[in-house]
């Protein structure tokens, strides 16, 4: 490419058909998070709630453009920081993938909370976030841990047995930690890094088993993460390993924060956790969560605490020629 035609492609007149949305990138455990902090959508007044249902329903596009290809990758989970409904809030989140949106997120909270440090929106000590799903506690230790109170976590079902085509009968807990997640702990598969691509077609066909056979969580919601859990890679640094298959077939990269919720909300119902007492989650990758659980009310509120890294800062820009500015939509 010549000189003159270098310049020519930055014109003031093209770089006005570009739009810019400024995010910064992290990764909890090995998982990442896009956080948008400025050129999101305005989505009015009201509870996050509702700013999730405008969002979903005027804005779905925004959330292919910043999180899919070519921009993103099917692993990615993005973070729109909104106004809280909630005045003791210091921000609203809402979390969404490269499928949807999520009531709450783990890993992404923490992400949250270290992209707000480092602004220097919030400091050491405790603040809260109002979710989808509630409003969850942060307690930023330093610029990379961060322990997260989450929403109250339950166990919905106990041992549900689906049967999977091509490969059985498989049992597990049907359990809400902000998603819906089936647990199962007798899967007959090795939880281990090398072997990712076989627990996805595995978890695939139970996460497909679920809805095909009507099984879901309370008020008729989509069990849309499933959890395989089995022994640490060493003991002495967990508890446990889990792998954690995700809405749009993306493997958790971290232990996940709201699936050890739900492990942990099933523990305490079983009995094999006391309040107050640590579990140690790993995830597929080797990272871990260190986690811990309330009882108030009758209630069961899980604590999360992990770390996340800042892994860029940047402006998305969204050319309009481009045909692909909205996402790579399967045709
Ligand atoms: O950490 O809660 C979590 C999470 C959900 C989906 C991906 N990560």
């Amino acid at each position: 490419m010549g000189a003159d035609s270098f310049e020519l492609e930055h014109t003031p007149e093209s770089l006005s058909l570009l739009d810019r949305v400024e995010v910064i990138d992290s990764h909890t455990g090995g998982e990442p998070t896009r956080v948008v902090v400025a050129g999101g959508p305005d989505l009015g007044q009201g509870t996050v709630a509702q700013q999730l249902a405008k969002f979903r329903q005027e804005h779905d596009d925004f959330r292919a453009s910043v999180v899919n290809e070519p921009r993103g990758s099917d692993v990615l989970v993005g973070a729109l920081l909104c106004k809280p409904a909630n005045t003791s809030c210091a921000a609203g989140v809402i979390f969404f993938n490269n499928v949807g949106y999520l009531g709450m997120c783990g890993h992404g909270s923490i992400g949250v909370a270290v992209t707000l440090a480092h602004l220097g929106r919030l400091s050491v000590g405790a603040s809260y976030l109002e979710t989808p799903v509630g409003v969850v506690k942060l307690s930023v230790h330093d610029r990379n841990r961060v322990s997260v109170d989450n929403v109250a976590s339950y166990r919905h079902r106990k041992n549900l047995t689906v049967n999977v085509p091509n490969i059985g009968p498989i049992t597990g807990d049907i359990a809400w930690g902000g998603n819906w997640f089936f647990l199962v702990g007798d899967h007959g598969q090795v939880l281990d890094y090398e072997n990712v691509d076989q627990l996805s077609i595995f978890t695939w066909a139970i996460r497909e088993a679920l809805g095909e056979q009507g099984i879901r969580g309370a008020n008729g919601e989509i069990i849309d993460h499933i959890e395989l859990f089995g022994p640490p890679a060493d003991p002495s640094v967990a508890d446990s390993r889990n792998f954690v298959m995700c809405p749009g077939k993306a493997y958790d990269r971290s232990p996940c924060g709201t699936g050890t919720s739900a492990k942990v909300a099933c523990l305490v119902e079983d009995g094999q956790l006391q309040a107050g007492a640590r579990w140690r989650q790993q995830g597929i990758t080797g990272s871990v969560f260190e986690a811990t659980a309330h009882c108030r009310d009758n209630k069961i509120f899980p604590t999360i605490r992990g770390s996340a890294y800042i892994t860029g800062q940047s402006t998305l820009l969204f050319d309009r020629n481009d045909p692909f500015r909205l996402g790579i939509v399967a045709s």
